[in-house]
């Protein structure tokens, strides 16, 4: 180890040479850090739960769960503390080791807080980590789940500062950041990515590792997404992301993020076990595991144990 690995000073133009090398060397760089840094056989897996379905405000161009787009998804209001329990207590059964809720808000009231404090309580009993991502927060809310024991806070930055303006109108680069900052004062672990297969440009998939790295502490957890597309949203139709350009993102992050846990999150259901795997030697190690993502499917939980099988890799033991 080399704590000239653990940089928060990269530049744009290191980071875009990074994804101009040749294949080989890029994953021979990505893979080295990997080794030093994780067991790389070792895949830490969550499961997801949306607790607060449809008709959020915000108007992000991807999502299925934005009221300003016409997609086929039924609203739901949040579940309950028996409701969320059941799921955590399955997903423990298969393996999880953290349980993820999210709620489609642009962020939570105090009252809704109230109720999801009560979800966290809930589901730590049962030994499980904890993650919520509920969009944006005030310091005081930050800290109340971290008061909590809140393990994760998940909130992404998406995208480039650059490309950011075309995919949200409805709240600002710097409220994402603000957000960040909160949590970490909190002493909640920052899970922060983005997603990528967006129309964006390789320039733009730089811009957005470089603000994660260059965060005053690099994410616990990098949830690199691939576009879901979903019919009825903006994005819907947008040119597919070339596989190896995806695997490329996935290897950048483990250089830049040598500590961070790198999650290969959502768009597995779409991506051949050739590309999964590839993406696990360029530094992926965690995934969401579960038919279900939050509104979209993830592969089936047969497909993902023969994955797991053919590759030689386990379920990592849950971090204390
Ligand atoms: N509403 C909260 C927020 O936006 O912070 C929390 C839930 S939101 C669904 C969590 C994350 O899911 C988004 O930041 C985005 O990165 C990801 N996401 C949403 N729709 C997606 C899609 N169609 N494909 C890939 N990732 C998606
Ligand atoms: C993250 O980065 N990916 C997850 C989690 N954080 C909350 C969400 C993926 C959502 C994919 C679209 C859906 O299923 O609605
Ligand atoms: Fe709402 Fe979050 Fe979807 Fe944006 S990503 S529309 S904030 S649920």
């Amino acid at each position: 180890m080399h704590m000239s690995d653990l940089r928060h000073d990269w530049q744009r133009e290191e980071i875009t040479a990074l994804f101009a090398l040749p294949l080989n060397d890029l994953l021979h760089r990505a893979h080295g850090l990997h080794r030093s840094y994780h067991d790389p056989n070792a895949v830490q897996i969550s499961t997801l739960l949306s607790i607060k379905t449809g008709a959020c405000p915000e108007d992000c161009a991807y999502c299925p769960q934005s009221a300003r787009h016409n997609t086929a998804l039924e609203r739901e209001r949040l579940l309950g503390v028996g409701e969320v329990l059941a799921a955590a207590r399955a997903a423990k059964a298969a393996g999880a080791t953290r349980f993820c809720m999210g709620a489609a808000w642009r962020n939570p009231t105090d009252r809704n807080l109230d109720k999801v404090i009560e979800l966290v309580g809930a589901v730590r009993g049962q030994g499980l980590q904890t993650c919520v991502t509920l969009g944006m927060l005030s310091g005081a809310q930050a800290q109340r789940l971290g008061d909590a024991g809140l393990d994760y806070y998940n909130h992404n930055l998406d995208t480039s500062p650059e490309f950011y303006g075309e995919i949200i109108t409805t709240r600002v680069y710097q409220d994402r950041l603000d957000t960040l900052a909160h949590v970490r004062d909190a002493g909640v672990k920052v899970c922060c990515g983005g997603i990528v297969g967006m129309g964006e440009s390789v320039d733009d998939r730089a811009g957005l590792l470089q603000q994660l790295a260059n965060l005053p502490q690099h994410p616990e957890s990098v949830p690199v997404n691939l576009l879901v597309q979903v019919q009825g949203t903006p994005l819907y139709g947008a040119p597919a992301l070339d596989p190896i350009e995806f695997a490329r993102t996935v290897a950048v992050a483990r250089v830049l993020m040598p500590q961070s846990v790198v999650r290969l999150s959502a768009g597995r259901a779409q991506m051949s076990d050739e590309l999964q795997a590839l993406c696990f030697f360029a530094g992926a190690n965690s995934i969401f595991y579960g038919e279900r993502l939050l509104t979209t499917e993830n592969p089936e939980q047969q497909r993902d144990r023969e994955l797991f099988a053919r590759l030689g890799l386990h379920a990592a033991a849950a971090a204390h």
